[in-house]
């Protein structure tokens, strides 16, 4: 898919404007309806308030951290990145946990995800999952997707997210996993590390939709065993092109969820490239079973992601 130049000044300038108005803040609850992008009463309809709702009863916990990484689309020298991880409650050393990575869009950045403010709603939904039985706890890290030493939302050449796969595999995935109680620690005894794609995830939104098809499924299917698409910008991967890719691929896909609205005129035709037919052209993917297509009225914003991010959350780790 040929990429428009307004399509994705149209995007910038969404995210752009909403990551000002979070960053670096800590926003009470009431104040979220004004930012940018962020879901209407509509999310109501589809996400049940139980799962959006402050509960102070079993509430996990985020930091922000740095780590050591490299300008793979520039110069290659070394650099230090930012990510925000949100630990669920309960959270010990003694226990082993499950690791989504969580990609933002073309204008955003490591807190696009709302992860650096007190009323995430990533957290809340994470919270109440958990509160409410429905998942295993796990760890859910949002990292800055370019890959280049221009990572800031404004000053970055986009094409610096094609490169990230270096970044995850090099850098972050063994900072988080020596960081935190994670299933890849290499230390231990009989580590196997094809064992460990089933306790990884990959999900984003947008460019990190693209991200999580061009890297995840596209570079890293030997680290990644569940994939989640949301609203996925344009990307080269086609179906066709990501069907060639796995065609002698050793690895089990364990689930790729896809969402996009019906009226997202920025990524409905290039998510469907990239993934409606999948199941038809690659015997990787069964619809149901290991694959989801979901359409549905809405737009290119977080009514969207943040229903994607409840779905991908009860799918990841099954
Ligand atoms: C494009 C349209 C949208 C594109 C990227 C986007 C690289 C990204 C949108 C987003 O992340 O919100 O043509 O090309």
């Amino acid at each position: 898919m040929k990429a428009t130049e307004e399509m994705i000044a149209e995007a910038i300038r969404q995210e752009t404007s909403k990551v000002e108005e979070t960053a670096g803040t800590q926003e009470e609850p009431e104040e979220q309806g004004q930012m940018l992008r962020e879901p209407t009463a509509e999310i109501g309809d589809r996400i049940p308030s139980k799962y959006t709702k402050y509960q102070l009863e079993e509430s996990g916990t985020i930091e922000k951290i740095t780590y050591p990484t490299r300008d793979y689309f520039g110069d290659g020298g070394e650099i230090t990145k930012s990510a925000n991880v949100y630990l669920p409650c309960g959270y010990s050393a003694d226990k082993k946990y499950n690791v989504l990575y969580l990609m933002h869009g073309i204008g955003g950045d490591e807190n696009e995800w709302g992860m650096n403010t007190v009323s995430s709603r990533v957290k809340l939904i994470m919270d109440n999952l958990i509160y409410h039985g429905d998942i295993e706890p796990f760890i859910v890290v949002t990292p800055n997707g370019r890959s280049s030493r221009q990572y800031g939302a404004k000053d970055s050449d986009y094409n610096s997210f094609y490169v990230f796969g270096q970044e995850l595999r090099n850098d972050l995935i063994p900072y988080i996993e020596t960081s935190y109680s994670t299933y890849g620690d290499q230390t231990e005894a009989g580590y196997d590390p094809a064992s460990v794609r089933e306790h990884r995830a990959m999900a984003g939104l947008s460019m990190g939709g693209m991200q999580t098809i061009n890297i995840g499924l596209g570079e890293c299917v030997d680290l990644f065993g569940y994939f989640g698409a949301f609203s996925a910008a344009p990307t080269s991967n086609t179906a066709a092109k990501t069907a060639e890719l796995l065609a002698d691929c050793p690895y089990e896909i364990y689930y790729f969820y896809n969402i996009c609205g019906t009226d997202d005129k920025i990524a409905y035709a290039s998510a469907s490239a990239a993934a409606k037919t999948l199941p038809d052209v690659c015997d990787k993917f069964e619809d149901g079973r290991n694959f989801m297509w979901q359409e549905l009225p809405g737009g290119h914003d977080f009514n969207i992601w943040y229903l994607g991010f409840y779905n991908f959350a009860q799918i990841a780790f099954q």
